[in-house]
């Protein structure tokens, strides 16, 4: 099976691009990684995978994309944290167009298992009120009130995958993502979520001594925040599983957003000042993963500790910063 080919759409992303280094770490040989950005702009870059640059909206890319493919996983989407995706309702929408033609070419190319990432963002907005909230089980989702635009895509999408695999034999599976964080992904592009920000913001008050630190809403809302290595582990289990509905990939560790910052604060070694912008995107009051279900059909769930995650997550970010901090020096003095 190690020299199966396996296509991984979405590999210039976060997720997608620790999938296709996971893969090749656990020997597979044979790996394609699919992405609409040029190569220059992904976040990793595998020298064993072969590297194929297409927009995954058009039919025949996704075609050419999963053509020998026994194994495909879509982790290709227009998305962000609430930043972007508050703003950009109709662009995430528009990724129904990738799972929809990569649903079509893998039933026309043979593809025997099909992995679908999925979203926290497709339950119910009343069931995500409090702060206090109620775990999420795999039931809330409906009735249907997901987040606007891209909510409504990854509930979409599941039901595609759903019914793919129920009229044409697709074995599709699903993950629904509770809020994924780690190194190699989006941190000052506008797209990145609230653990990578708060990485930049706490380095970015050090690095200043400016030691004000804006933060979207009151900081009260809450939510849980799975990383990247938890993320891959589950993937695996889940897609090499006979569990054929939606399911909770996510942790169950609820912080609120004051207590990230805080959090990361301690990790950057500062004392911090909150700014509360009660304007900017929030989403939801509160979400969190039960995760019941994962641990009922798997025996498992993620268990990383989101101060050792966001240590690792912190330390990147820092590199990172410094890192653009002395090209634009260098910039400056050219
Ligand atoms: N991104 C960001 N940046 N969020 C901030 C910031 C900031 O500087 N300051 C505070 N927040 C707050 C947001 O207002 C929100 O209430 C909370 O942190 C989490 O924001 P987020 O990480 O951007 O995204 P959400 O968890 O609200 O929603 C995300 O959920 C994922 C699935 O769990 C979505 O954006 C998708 O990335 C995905 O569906």
């Amino acid at each position: 099976m190690k020299n199966e080919l396996i296509v991984v759409c979405g590999g210039g992303g976060f997720i997608g691009g620790h999938l296709v280094a996971d893969l090749i770490r656990r020997g597979h040989t044979n790996v394609r990684s699919v992405d609409v950005k040029p190569l220059e702009e992904w976040f990793q870059v595998s020298e064993v995978a072969e590297n194929v640059v297409a927009d995954l909206k058009e039919r025949t890319n996704c075609k050419m994309a999963v053509r020998g493919a026994s194994e495909v996983y879509n982790l290709a989407a227009d998305m962000g944290g609430m930043g972007f995706i508050e703003n950009n309702k109709a662009l995430c929408m528009l990724s129904v167009l990738i799972n929809t033609h990569l649903l079509q070419a893998s039933v026309e190319a043979g593809v025997e298992r099909f992995f679908y990432a999925s979203s926290a963002c497709v339950y119910n907005a009343d069931k995500q009120v409090s702060e206090d909230v109620i775990p999420l089980k795999e039931d809330d989702a409906y009735p249907a009130m997901p987040e606007d635009g891209y909510g409504w895509e990854k509930l979409f999408s599941e039901r595609m995958c759903r019914h793919f695999r129920e009229d044409f034999g697709l074995t599709t599976r699903v993950a629904r993502f509770h809020n994924v964080y780690g190194p190699f992904g989006s941190w000052d592009c506008g797209r990145e979520k609230a653990p990578a920000a708060m990485c930049r913001k706490l380095t970015h008050a050090r690095a200043t001594g400016n030691h004000d630190i804006e933060v979207w809403g009151d900081g009260k809302q809450t939510r849980s925040f799975m990383y990247i290595d938890d993320c891959l582990k589950g993937i695996d289990m889940i897609m090499h599983s006979d569990v054929t509905e939606p399911i909770n990939l996510g942790s169950n560790e609820l912080v609120t957003i004051n207590g990230l910052v805080d959090m990361v604060a301690e990790i950057a070694g500062i004392e911090v000042t909150k700014r509360h912008k009660l304007d900017a995107p929030k989403g939801v009051n509160g979400r969190n993963s039960d995760n019941t279900k994962i641990q009922q059909y798997l025996g498992w769930e993620p268990g990383v500790r989101l101060h050792d995650g966001m240590q690792k997550t912190f330390a990147w970010i820092e590199g990172e910063y410094a890192a653009k901090q002395r090209l634009s020096v260098a910039g400056q003095s050219t």
